[in-house]
């Protein structure tokens, strides 16, 4: 997977080079293009941004330098794909930008995301990008303006690294242990932990300043153990996320699932548990 980064501050994301991501852009798995926009701004100032038309607070990302960000971008990854044409097209890439007005991020769309071969992500700073840059940007490749929560960011970069985790994160070899990642929470896929969070992990020692592992984690029943797990990600989603449990489709859930989740929702509503 190709990775294109247009950024004002590229020092931003010296943390690819660590951890999990760094190792696979070590091993060639993921190729990092990190690229200061101000490159591509022409005045003796590199000025990137300007007030906004028909008035208000703050300054706009001007259209002129995205342009070429993204022609230039492109066209560096056809000459890498050695397609043929003259104008830059996209081979394969997508333009990633993230704003508060963008759809959801989410576990199902870094799944999808984890399936192309080229990402650009476009980081905005001050009011955001130029309007014109994301219609332009249709006409060369999908576009998807995406959101990673609703609060706000003083710019994309903090949106970007974290996208880019939760993408990589599914690439092929990234993860270190295959197996871990289809039970986490959101439980990419169908496993048995799809649509819930996780609930609580241990190791050693069994028992910490008076505190014990539970039991059934160290009895080696391995029916009783996923049980259990699933008993505790169904409560602490039913406390923390009912959101997913209401997502929950009926089919998935078991008659021990329903009295798990019955018994986990009267503490939810403050209702008299002991009726
Ligand atoms: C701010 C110029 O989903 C949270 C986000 C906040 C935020 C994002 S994504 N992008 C920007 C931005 O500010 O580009």
């Amino acid at each position: 997977m190709l990775l294109d980064i247009i950024t004002i501050f590229p020092e931003y994301f010296a943390p690819l080079g660590v951890s999990l991501i760094g190792k696979a852009v070590q091993r060639g798995d993921i190729a990092v293009g990190v690229h200061d926009l101000r490159s591509w701004a022409h005045d003796p100032h590199k000025t990137v941004d300007d007030t906004p038309f028909g008035g208000g607070p703050g300054m706009v990302m001007r259209p002129e330098p995205w342009g070429e960000a993204l022609d230039a971008v492109l066209g560096a990854a056809d000459g890498r794909a050695q397609s043929p044409g003259g104008a830059p097209s996209a081979g394969g890439a997508q333009l990633i930008v993230p704003t508060p007005a963008g759809e959801l991020f989410s576990q199902g769309i870094a799944a999808e995301l984890a399936g192309a071969e080229h990402l650009i992500f476009a980081c905005g700073r001050y009011e955001g990008i130029d309007a014109r840059v994301v219609d332009y940007a249709r006409n060369l490749m999908p576009v998807r303006e995406l959101s990673i929560g609703d609060y706000v960011l003083a710019g994309g970069e903090p949106a970007v690294l974290v996208m880019v985790e939760a993408i990589c994160r599914l690439l092929p070899g990234v993860l270190g242990n295959a197996g871990s990642a289809p039970d986490d929470s959101f439980g990419a896929g169908d496993g048995p932990m799809h649509g819930l969070v996780e609930g609580p992990a241990y190791t050693r020692p069994r028992a910490w300043r008076g505190l014990e592992v539970p039991d059934v984690l160290l009895s080696g029943n391995h029916g009783a153990i996923a049980r259990w797990r699933r008993d505790a990600a169904l409560r602490r989603t039913a406390l923390t996320r009912p959101d997913l449990v209401a997502r929950l489709p009926s089919a998935a859930l078991s008659a021990r699932d329903r009295q798990v989740l019955s018994q986990a929702r009267f503490a939810v509503t403050g209702e008299d548990v002991a009726h």
